[in-house]
């Protein structure tokens, strides 16, 4: 993706995920029209494709910048060639991602959760389609995205088949237990809707909270395009520590629009967090001390691509647009 501009890039990568998710998504009569109709309200209601375009800049700068990539300096075919190849590779996991966190996104707006009525600038969906239909469109989205992670790129070669196991296993580990469904539940003890297991969080465990509840996915979206572009170790470790810093700015920045943002702006319920019980780093630090601590992440996740040598890529202007958050 040899786009010139940022802005260029996160369009060319939202209509590639958006084709491929339209193509991906099961219709009838592979299945049942109620499931494909609520999967697809969730799934294309607007989102900003924030993880999508994460794996996919990470397979283009992994695939353009570090050394011994397929597309280093010298590589055969150039680095163009080499990072539409990997972008390619890197398509159905980005979507599956976005599956993923769609299905997140419905349960979490669930009268049993955070009982929200509007999220993406819509009416949630089982505000629309009720709260059974929303269940099963969540369950069905995730399921969905591991058969796509299992199917897609179809392929008999080994290396791809590895790559392929290594990020559904990847992608599995941060929806899950450890990642983001534990992450959830340690919120839901935050804000004492677990009986008789309430847990107050002081700064060091929101962090941990959330680094689980919405850092482990954008970890793994970054990573997944890292691997499926063939980077090394070394470099899928540094692009997995830029993600954890992405991720953390990406949170507090949402703490911080929770309380200056309005609905129209956010596509959600404002002020909700404020109002609620929960810990936010605006309550903990104050707005001014949370703009500083984003800031700090981006810096951070910056030296650390520069470090691995991934700076002249798509990342570091993506985290310098998580924390701006306008598209
Ligand atoms: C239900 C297992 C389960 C988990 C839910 C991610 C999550 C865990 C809940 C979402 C709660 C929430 C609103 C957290 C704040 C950060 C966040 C994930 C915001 C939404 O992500 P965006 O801004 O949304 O990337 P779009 O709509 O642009 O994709």
């Amino acid at each position: 993706m040899a786009a010139a501009t940022l802005p260029a890039f996160l369009s060319d990568a939202r209509a590639r995920v958006d084709e491929a998710l339209e193509r991906y998504l099961p219709a009838p009569p592979a299945c049942p029209e109620i499931v494909s109709e609520a999967m697809r309200y969730s799934v294309f209601a607007g989102g900003k494709r924030l993880r999508p375009i994460l794996t996919l800049a990470a397979a283009d700068a992994v695939s353009r910048g570090a050394p011994g990539a397929p597309g280093a300096p010298g590589a055969p075919g150039g680095k163009d060639a080499a990072a539409r190849a990997a972008v390619d590779l890197s398509v159905p996991a980005a979507c599956a991602i976005e599956l993923i966190h769609t299905y997140s996104l419905i349960h979490d707006d669930l009268p049993a959760m955070d009982n929200d009525t509007l999220r993406r600038g819509r009416p949630t969906l089982h505000m629309v389609f009720g709260d059974g239909i929303a269940i099963l469109a969540g369950d069905g989205l995730q399921a969905e995205a591991f058969a796509l992670l299992a199917r897609e790129p179809s392929s008999d070669d080994e290396t791809i088949v590895r790559r392929k196991l290594k990020v559904l296993g990847v992608i599995a580990e941060a929806a899950g237990a450890g990642g983001m469904v534990g992450g959830q539940a340690i919120d839901l003890q935050a804000a004492g809707q677990v009986p008789g297991r309430g847990a107050a969080l002081d700064a060091g465990s929101l962090t941990a909270m959330h680094a689980r509840k919405t850092g482990a996915i954008i970890r793994a979206s970054a990573v997944s395009g890292a691997i499926m572009a063939g980077g090394s170790e070394a470099t899928v470790a540094a692009v997995d520590r830029f993600g954890a810093e992405i991720g953390l700015a990406f949170q507090i920045v949402d703490d911080i629009l929770d309380v200056e943002g309005s609905a129209e702006e956010l596509g959600k319920t404002a002020g909700k967090d404020a109002a609620g019980t929960k810990p936010t780093y605006p309550a903990i630090f104050g707005l001014e001390q949370s703009r500083v601590l984003a800031a700090e992440c981006v810096a951070r996740a910056r030296q650390t691509l520069e470090a691995a040598q991934l700076g002249a890529g798509w990342l570091a202007p993506i985290a310098e647009w998580v924390v701006s958050r306008r598209s």
